[in-house]
């Protein structure tokens, strides 16, 4: 796969000064965000990694309706001291129309673990999401990089809108999917890519430099009861904002699958853009089944057999797919982030 100019495989330790000196040139990414606890996360360890420039924050429904993801991101911009940074409202709904399904048994019903916040002060941008990614793509064509945490509405509308977008953003890394494993929504589909079907196979099959990473590498690394008591106790500068919201989502987690403590889908998907050499890949094309019992379901030709006769996954670009997933290194840079002052 094509390899990014932010990630630096090896050391963990070493990478920060590493990245720096082989990367004076700051790497430009937005984030496409439901925001969420794990989302939170994901953020907030973007704004703590010096060698990113995050031009902004592009908002959709989710773990909470599209309205309440752009008041968490806007307050996550103040919380980490970046009040000015641009958040652009996205879709309030996926493309085929109606209510979003939205997660807030998982995140609570404010998204953030209902610590009842004081509400931003700070607006939303007037650009919405799709008019604010093609404007920064076109702006620096070949040079942003685009983390999709939430469904796929704001970019497959972006690549209908405008047909140099996919040509022309670096890469987009996508939380979602469930590669040959189980969904979390169902057994056949995975949260994000249920969200928004359609527009995740718009995406898939849009022909830009995608990596996805599915639920069957993120829940592999997860944060464990003495990890997130390891975390309340360090002086990380967002760690105890970080175990509050954490609570509700923790708590969950034990009731749904017996974990005692969270899996890291989000961060996890955000290492994979800062050091994709944490993970392997298989390359391939991906479509998303968009009806029947396994709507969300996304299923890979993996190539390993010349087919017979046409099928709807022949003609398309293949994705980059990850495949492993080097759970201690990731697990311990994300904790390394999350503690950092
Ligand atoms: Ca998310």
């Amino acid at each position: 796969m094509p390899s990014s100019d932010v990630g630096v495989g090896g050391d963990v330790d070493a990478e920060s000064t590493r990245l720096t000196s082989l990367s004076p040139k700051l790497e430009k990414i937005i984030i496409d965000t439901d925001p969420g606890i794990d989302d939170s996360m994901a953020i907030l360890m973007a704004f703590q990694t010096p060698e990113l420039d995050v031009l902004g924050l592009t908002t959709i429904f989710g773990n909470v309706t599209t309205k309440n993801a752009t008041r968490n991101a806007l307050l996550l911009c103040e919380i980490a001291g970046r009040p000015s940074l641009p958040v652009a409202e996205g879709s309030p709904e996926p493309l085929k129309g109606g209510e979003p399904r939205v997660a807030d048994f998982v995140h609570g019903s404010d998204g953030l673990g209902n610590l009842s916040l004081a509400p931003p002060k700070g607006q939303k941008s007037k650009s919405s999401a799709v008019e604010f990614l093609i404007e920064e793509v076109s702006k620096y064509p070949g040079e942003v990089s685009i983390l999709a945490l939430g469904p796929l509405t704001n970019l497959a509308l972006a690549v209908k809108s405008d047909s140099s977008f996919a040509s022309k953003v670096k890469k987009i890394v996508i939380l979602g999917g469930a590669f040959f494993a189980l969904g979390n929504v169902n057994p056949a589909a995975e949260a994000n890519i249920y969200g928004d079907p359609e527009a995740a196979d718009v995406l898939f099959t849009c022909g830009a430099n995608i990596a996805v990473v599915g639920i069957n590498i993120t829940t592999q690394v997860k944060l464990t009861d003495e990890d997130l008591t390891e975390l309340r106790e360090s002086s990380g500068r967002h760690a105890q904002f970080i175990c509050d919201i954490c609570k509700f989502y923790r708590d969950w987690h034990v009731k749904s699958d017996g974990v005692y403590g969270v899996f890291l889908h989000d961060p996890v998907s955000f290492v994979a853009l800062v050091k994709p050499d944490l993970f392997t890949y298989k390359k391939g094309v991906v479509r998303v089944e968009t009806q029947g019992i396994s709507v969300g379901h996304t299923l890979m030709d993996q190539g390993l057999k010349n087919w017979n006769s046409n099928n709807p996954w022949l003609g398309y670009s293949p994705i980059s797919v990850a495949w492993t997933v080097d759970v201690d290194k990731v697990r311990l840079y994300i904790k390394k982030l999350l503690m950092q002052q």
